[in-house]
């Protein structure tokens, strides 16, 4: 069975669109797995720890046969292969890989939630998912994703760069997977 899945991407360290361009090309290598669309970049002012560089964001639809644990586990692989290190909750990360979404699943542990705990309060993950998921309805609120982005009070800066956007573009377009085809 196939699956709808949202995941969120975000960088402040080091060659940002470089690492989140491997991210996107990683997953578009699983196996039984495709990279359907990809947002815009956002470049967002740092949520959590201030003292740190600004992000970029961006947030990225797939479909997988992959069941959610296999996937889970492939994600955080790919964390570890781009290079991410150790750092403090919330701190500044090479690499962040959120799985967001995953079709209307809703599993709640320890160490996991689905959907993302912070995706309804946080503007750099809602804004860049919209763009891609805005008529998605979050399993647990019954909310589409588009309401969930009006109505979030986050007023931390999130702003759309053109610049990144076009590279990122230009970088990823081989691993999307056009539907047409
Ligand atoms: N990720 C965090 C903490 N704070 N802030 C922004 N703007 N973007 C992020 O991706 C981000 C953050 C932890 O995952
Ligand atoms: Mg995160
Ligand atoms: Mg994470």
């Amino acid at each position: 069975m196939r699956h709808t899945v949202f995941l969120g991407m975000g960088s402040n360290v080091g060659d940002s669109l470089g690492y989140i361009s491997q991210a996107i090309k990683g997953v578009a290598d699983f196996a039984l797995t495709t990279v359907d669309t990809v947002s815009n970049v956002y470049q967002t002012e740092p949520v959590g720890v201030a003292a740190q560089n600004d992000f970029l964001n961006v947030a990225v639809g797939v479909g997988t046969e992959l069941e959610f644990t296999e996937l889970y586990t492939k994600i955080k692989q790919l964390e570890q292969t781009i290079g991410r290190k150790a750092s403090i909750r919330w701190g500044p990360r090479e690499i962040d890989i959120d799985l967001l979404l995953f079709d209307d699943l809703i599993v709640s542990t320890d160490h996991l939630t689905v959907p993302h705990r912070e995706l309804d309060h946080r503007k750099f993950v809602l804004q860049p998912l919209s763009e891609i998921a805005s008529n998605f309805v979050h399993p647990v609120f019954k909310k589409t994703i588009s309401m969930l982005n009006k109505e979030c009070g986050d007023t931390h800066a999130v702003r759309y760069s053109e610049e990144h956007s076009t590279q990122l573009q230009s970088i990823i377009h081989d691993s999307i997977a056009d539907p047409a085809c």
